[in-house]
């Protein structure tokens, strides 16, 4: 059986964010199903999880005694699983891997950086300062992507992939997506809006109530 890792309690506004939700959603996208390790307050510092994730984060995922973190790296372990999620036809299926690393490495940089200054330094003068340019480079990879997608329904066309599931969770750390470019509203929703999606947020949501009970 699949075991991710989680957190059991996050602050209300990273609830629906924390990156083991792009893995409870390919494993959903892929029919897998998992079990999940939730993590108390401080656990990712022992010993035992460090040993599994260097970095003390979430996600991680076990099966068979295979452990892997980075949520970039399981996506793809997991869409070698399903073709729902990478197509099989090599050139398809290089360009979905290639949109799911440019969601980590070109665009979740700048998205994520002004996610942390307004939520986690909201009251730093350094904050307010770094702000404005924060925001103004973040909108030259969004309007990039937008002129990209321009009127296709997904990243490498017609149909959903690896890479769309990614751009999605990234574009999700965004302060108001109804703000976004109308085509990466439409994106967005278009990802967002699959069954495979609702579940694994209904999922990780349902981990943070029951948690808290
Ligand atoms: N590059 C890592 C980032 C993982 C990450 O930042 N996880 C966050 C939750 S969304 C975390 O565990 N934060 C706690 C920490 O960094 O100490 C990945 O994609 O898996």
């Amino acid at each position: 059986m699949i075991t991710v890792s989680a957190f059991s309690h996050v602050p209300d506004i990273a609830k629906g964010l924390v990156r083991d939700l792009r893995v409870r959603w390919a494993l959903e996208e892929a029919r897998l199903p998992y079990k999940v390790r939730l993590l108390a307050q401080g656990d990712q510092d022992e010993p035992e999880y460090r040993a599994l994730q260097p970095f003390g984060q979430v996600p991680i995922f076990e099966e068979n005694g295979l452990v892997l973190f980075e949520s970039g790296a399981i996506v793809l372990h997991i869409a070698e699983r399903s073709e729902v999620l990478l197509p099989t036809e090599p050139t398809a299926r290089a360009n979905a891997v290639q949109w799911l690393v440019a969601a980590l490495n070109s665009v979740e940089p700048s998205v994520w950086n002004v996610f942390v200054i307004n939520n986690i330094y909201p009251k730093e003068e350094w904050a307010r300062l770094r702000l404005p340019s924060a925001i103004e480079f973040m909108n030259k990879k969004l309007n990039a992507l937008a002129k990209r997608i321009g009127n296709k329904a997904f990243l490498d066309g017609d149909r959903f992939t690896a890479g769309d599931l990614m751009m999605a969770t990234v574009l999700r750390f965004h302060s108001d997506t109804s703000k976004l470019d109308p085509r990466l509203v439409g994106y967005l929703d278009r990802c967002t809006s699959r069954p495979a999606f609702k579940r694994a947020l209904d999922a990780q949501l349902a981990d943070f109530r029951s948690a808290a009970a």
